[in-house]
């Protein structure tokens, strides 16, 4: 075998995103494109020679190919031990409990996540640090930085690992391992979850519930712990093999895009619990029978919930939520008498709180949630809680569970709308003209609403003292309400404009009315101060959730 310096030039745009780098596949597919990516990991991550890397995916197209590249790069760049999932398989959790449980310097997860997969969807490449977290803006910033001047990368020539069988080769001097995907990851929940209480609801003949894989990484993940281990039977996870394409579907968790499941929780004879989770395995979505749980409220309802979950009983240090997450979590935090803070949009920023003993529990209103367990949201974590509280909460109801909790702390009534596919200069546009629309805002009526204060987030982390700002526009308004604008950073074509809105009920009759009644007055004044219809050329959002 052969180590090669290969020469190269560097390409633009290779900007790590919310999450790590997005493009198109055939972005990916250019000669060279994710090399550079690669060895400007490997070039300000130091550490990653003679350490241990964690590689892994979701299975999505170029999958294969992108690993196999991985594999010889990290040999001539002098990595020791790789750990690789079979068939390349590793969801994001299961990278980052690796990542810990095996010391290792770092991860790459080939994923994007709940991005439409397959040769003309997109493709993507995140690196995680030691301490099993997406690598922290100043890292993701140094590898941009030494992306634009790349001259050669360091390959191995050589025949491709075998990543069908379990066990261990040599590639150069690098010894990998092709290791059960799921084994540690399952070891890890069963330490966290009682297993036992949660088995036991499983069989009881009338409880029943269904998991969309939506065909991808949770598959065998599901099926080993729900059906295999907890004793579901079969046929309760479905969409189960995960596969390049994803089946033509966007593997999204929520009410859009999971509509096989919606459908099933919707129907006759409806289980009591559904749930789902996206391409890489991170997000979650929650339903009972005709019910949806928030994200937002299901990580308020884990909080309220924490004491009677084993892993979680000695209590918990602290909460934190993304800023556009609903202030739910913050209300059980403070029932609580512990800290809740507010971080920007990303799991990154989460990684300092927990490592730093700060909080326990992390959540966005994107389907995420998770705790300290890793160090990053975990889909099947959450899907695992909610059962361990059915379990100890045996004849309650998904809806139940939920109005008992509105009714102890309200209802922070939510929903996010957004505008997909927009043209980015217009989009732009429409985010500079509310910036310099910030100073004049505050004192503004709407209707019964007055605000009273705007300001584009900025965050200073409460560790290492980084910031980040840029965070989206927030409209804060006198009831409590609260209106924020973003652009997203995960997207591959165009814009995303996103819209969040949030209004608190503390009226318990009001409580069971459907989210978009309850919004429109907000809604309608959220579309007013930003011009949405005008800047975006649309007449509703493309997706609700
Ligand atoms: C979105 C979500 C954000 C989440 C990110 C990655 O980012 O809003 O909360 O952390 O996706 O999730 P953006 O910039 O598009 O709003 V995942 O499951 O796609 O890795
Ligand atoms: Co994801």
């Amino acid at each position: 075998m052969t180590l090669r310096l290969i020469p190269t030039h560097p390409f633009s745009g290779q900007r790590p995103g919310t999450s790590g780098l997005r493009k198109k596949v055939a972005v990916f597919q250019q000669p060279h494109y994710l090399e550079n990516f690669v060895q400007a990991v490997f070039d300000v991550q130091p550490k990653l020679a003679g350490g241990t890397l964690v590689v892994g995916g979701d299975g999505r197209y170029y999958n294969p190919t992108a690993i196999q590249t991985i594999l010889r790069m990290a040999a001539a760049n002098g990595v020791k031990r790789l750990l690789v999932g079979q068939h390349g398989i590793l969801s994001t959790p299961a990278v980052s409990c690796l990542i810990r449980k095996h010391s290792a310097a770092g991860g790459l997860v080939l994923s994007a996540s709940h991005n439409p997969g397959g040769p003309d969807g997109d493709f993507g490449i995140k690196f995680n640090t030691d301490n099993g977290g997406p690598a922290p803006e100043k890292v993701t910033e140094a590898v941009y930085v030494r992306t634009k001047t790349i001259e050669a990368y360091r390959i191995l020539d050589g025949i491709d690992v075998d990543l069908g069988i379990i066990g261990g080769s040599i590639l150069g001097t690098m010894a990998v391992e092709v290791i059960d995907p799921v084994a540690d990851y399952a070891e890890l929940m069963e330490s966290l979850f009682d297993f036992e209480a949660i088995s036991q609801l499983m069989q009881d003949g009338t409880f029943r519930m269904c998991f969309d894989a939506m065909h991808a990484v949770t598959g065998p993940y599901a099926r080993a712990i729900l059906e295999n281990r907890l004793g579901a039977p079969r046929g309760t996870v479905i969409n189960g093999i995960p596969k390049p394409d994803f089946g033509g579907a966007h593997p999204d968790p929520n009410l859009a895009h999971a509509q096989e499941l919606v459908s099933i929780l919707n129907g006759h004879d409806a289980p009591a619990f559904g749930a789902a989770s996206d391409g890489d395995g991170d997000r979650n979505m929650i339903l009972g029978q005709r019910f949806f749980v928030t994200p937002s409220d299901s990580l308020a309802l884990i909080a309220a919930h924490a004491h009677s979950v084993p892993g979680y009983r000695n209590g918990l240090a602290g909460i934190a939520r993304s800023m556009p997450t609903s202030g739910a979590a913050d209300r059980v935090a403070a029932q609580l008498g512990i800290p809740c803070f507010e971080t920007p949009t990303g799991w990154k920023f989460f990684g300092n709180l927990m490592d730093a003993g700060k909080v326990t529990l992390c959540g966005e209103e994107s389907f995420g949630t998770g705790s300290s367990h890793v160090r990053e949201k975990d889909g099947l974590w959450a899907v695992l809680f909610w059962l361990n509280i059915l379990a100890t909460q045996r004849n309650q109801s998904v809806a139940n569970i939920v109005a008992q909790h509105w009714q102890q702390f309200g209802r922070n009534v939510y929903s996010r709308h957004d505008y997909e596919g927009v043209d980015s200069n217009a989009a732009q546009d429409l985010m500079a003209n509310l910036h310099r629309a910030l100073q004049t805002l505050p004192g503004q009526q709407y209707g019964e609403r007055r605000i009273l204060c705007a300001d584009d987030f900025s965050y200073t982390d409460p560790v290492d003292g980084s910031t980040s700002s840029g965070g989206g526009i927030r409209l804060i308004f006198d009831d409590s309400s609260r209106i924020v604008y973003r652009l997203s950073g995960t997207g591959t074509e165009g814009a995303t404009l996103r819209l969040y809105l949030e209004s608190y009920e503390p009226d318990p009759t009001r409580h069971t009315a459907d989210a978009q009644f309850l919004l429109a007055p907000l809604i309608q004044i959220s579309e007013t101060i930003a011009d949405v219809r005008r800047y975006t050329g649309r007449d509703q959002p493309d997706v609700i959730t």
